[in-house]
């Protein structure tokens, strides 16, 4: 393993995927960006759940109580998690779901004029040209529907967010409502973007920050008291938890006068003829029967993960480092991102000049490597980096330095068949 410690080999062999084979090889898995393996506590969450205390929270019988109680609780352990208030958690199926949640609760206030949270047509919606499309598509239609600008911000040229761009196009916001959406780490370029001072400075400006923390959530400490970010959004199967659960963070007094995006049963106290009378929030967002295997699946994960935060931290910067050093050491491999170590994640995106990224991807699946090859839904950001297209190389504390070893073998035994 690396300096791999026991705590290290018992914390890969709690991934139970590890013990098969893909195509008759190890399973070498490098794609944890795009979504994590899974613990077997876990897995056994779902066994549990599904043998034993199914039920809907809609009723009032021992089982439905027995599953409200535990919704709660694991709302409250996202919010200790996130370190803010419980009622300050809407669950959602995940964080493409919570950014198409917020966009269309913005459009329904802006329709319904209902709070002094609305956006107008002066208003501007101001998005990094690095997003993931699912934190770009979301405005690009909210503004064409309300009528207003949405402008994007740039990158510096060690593929940093552009801080004097942004604050440029800030400046020249005349509305009371406006929006910034950036994510907390991009899923390409790895870096760490500085949340804090983004929303020091948009809020100067009269706007509100929305902030996609997919890939921030299992590698960073997030506060949101600290960072003071006004939204925030992640998915539970990329932190170790189960698929369809996520998460929409916002401040109370925002989620308070927020539109609801849909209504149905469960979100609302009294129905009349002609009225209604919504719960409030979170609840009033979370209309339908919830997915309570994955809510109850992210507690378990997040307990996990909490659990052995230290040790993974540990291990993601050990292997972060290896890894950097090995691939810097391939002629010709450019790496597409920031170069400091102190501020991005363990996640490589590459670029090698004569070898198509699909192809690479492919070549390695035959020895059970598991890489992603593409624009990783981030097309602006590839024309913007005038790539084609990159391939993908992502870490979690479950790898070790012998993947890493065998990974490079076998990657530039490709090179040397295709270069
Ligand atoms: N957003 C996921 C990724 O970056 C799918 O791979």
């Amino acid at each position: 393993m690396n300096p791999s410690s026991n705590l290290h080999n018992n914390l890969r062999q709690q991934f139970p995927i590890f013990g098969q084979p893909i195509n008759g090889q190890s399973l070498i898995y490098l794609d944890s960006a795009a979504t994590t393996q899974k613990p077997k506590v876990v897995i056994d969450s779902q066994i549990e759940f599904y043998s034993r205390q199914y039920s809907s929270n809609h009723s009032v019988h021992f089982l439905a109580n027995q599953c409200s109680l535990m919704v709660e609780s694991s709302r409250q352990c996202v919010a200790s998690f996130l370190k803010c208030e419980s009622k300050e958690i809407v669950f959602t199926a995940g964080s493409t779901h919570s950014l198409n949640l917020l966009a269309n609760a913005f459009l329904f206030n802006f329709l319904e004029s209902n709070s002094n949270l609305n956006l107008t047509k002066d208003s501007r919606i101001l998005v990094c040209i690095a997003e993931h499309h699912s934190n770009i598509l979301p405005w690009q239609r909210l503004s064409k529907l309300i009528g207003c600008q949405l402008e994007y911000f740039g990158l510096t040229p060690d593929g940093q967010i552009d801080l004097l761009d942004l604050e440029s196009k800030l400046k020249s916001n005349t509305s009371k409502v406006n929006l910034v959406c950036v994510s907390h780490v991009s899923n390409v370029l790895a870096t760490i973007n500085p949340l804090d001072k983004i929303c020091n400075l948009s809020h100067k400006y009269n706007s509100l920050v929305v902030a996609d923390g997919t890939q921030a959530v299992s590698h960073l400490e997030v506060d949101m008291q600290k960072l003071d970010v006004d939204f925030y959004c992640f998915s539970g199967h990329k932190i170790y938890g189960p698929t369809g659960i996520g998460v929409l963070y916002g401040k109370s007094e925002l989620l308070n006068k927020l539109s609801v995006d849909q209504v149905g049963g469960e979100m609302v106290n009294q129905v009349e003829l002609l009225g209604n009378n919504y719960k409030s929030y979170p609840w009033k967002f979370e209309a339908g029967t919830a997915n309570f295997a994955g809510i109850i699946g992210l507690k378990s994960a997040l307990d996990w993960f909490v659990t052995n935060k230290v040790e993974i931290e540990k291990i993601e910067i050990q292997l972060q480092k290896y890894l950097h050093l090995e691939l810097k050491k391939i002629p010709d491999l450019r790496i597409i991102g920031s170069d400091n170590p102190k501020n991005r994640i363990p996640l490589f995106s590459c670029y090698l000049p004569r070898i198509n990224s699909l192809d690479l991807a492919i070549e390695l699946d035959l020895w059970g490597i598991a890489i992603r090859s593409g624009q990783h839904c981030t097309g602006l950001l590839h024309e913007y980096l005038d790539v084609f297209s990159t391939w993908r190389v992502s870490l979690a504390a479950y790898n070790t330095n012998e993947d890493i070893d065998f990974f490079i073998t076998k990657l530039k035994q490709v090179i040397s068949k295709f270069g």
